[in-house]
């Protein structure tokens, strides 16, 4: 009995090894049909093929993960089957990830940077109700999280930690924020917030303690 067990074993990982290759093998031909269909026009095309390729990435990551719990059973490797590390959360092309640990600004940049990301740099509102939900999913209590902007260089111009310059702000104007409030911090407030309920931006002072928002790019699956 033991040797039949043993037998099967075998079989199971030499199926998985297969499935793997057949896996590689359907992910090809699914790309090269996407890529061959035709489209009256190139925009038309486009959107298309971003559905087509959204789909086989879903498909790709349920297949992954059945082959990884598969492997696990055996001696075989596991793959990583999503685009982002865990807990990150992914928009788009990039992975956020929520620390709840309290530094201030620099502190938290340098703690970013520690994990292979920076500070976010947030340019959607996609990317701002997913920060929200994802906040909300921690139970998080806490809703002001640093984001990777100040103007400690020049007053008043805002860049991001990348050096871009800020382009699509989400400042929150209801409180006439940013406001370089000096009551606050004689030396002004240089480094932004996020209030993950409003879902917008408050300048504040550098050295206050707040949890933070890390990003870094997504690594693509295919
Ligand atoms: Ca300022
Ligand atoms: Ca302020």
């Amino acid at each position: 009995a033991h040797v039949v067990i043993k037998k099967e074993k075998q079989n199971m990982c030499a199926l998985g090894i297969r499935g793997h290759i057949k896996l590689s093998v359907l992910i090809s031909l699914l790309v090269l049909e996407a890529v061959s269909q035709a489209a009256s026009t190139p925009e038309e095309e486009v959107s298309f093929l971003k559905l087509r390729l959204h789909f086989m990435k879903n498909q790709y990551k349920q297949l992954c993960n059945k082959y990884s719990s598969l492997a696990n059973t055996c001696s075989a490797p596991g793959l990583n089957c999503t685009e982002c590390p865990h807990d990150w959360f992914q928009v788009g092309d990039h992975c956020f990830h929520i620390d709840m640990d309290k530094s201030n600004w620099h502190d938290s940049e340098n703690k970013c940077k520690e994990n292979g990301g920076h500070l976010a740099i947030l340019t959607t509102r996609e990317q701002h109700v997913t920060v929200e939900k994802e906040s909300r999913r921690l139970g998080v209590f806490y809703k002001f999280f640093w984001i990777g902007l100040t103007d400690s260089e020049n007053e008043g111009q805002w860049k991001w930690v990348d050096n871009s310059t800020l382009t699509n702000p989400f400042w929150n104007r209801i409180n006439s924020e940013p406001d370089n409030n000096l009551s606050g911090a004689p030396e002004g407030e240089d480094c932004a917030v996020i209030d993950s309920h409003s879902q917008t931006w408050s300048d504040t002072s550098c050295d206050f303690l707040y949890p933070r928002v890390c990003q870094m790019d997504a690594t693509p699956l295919v």
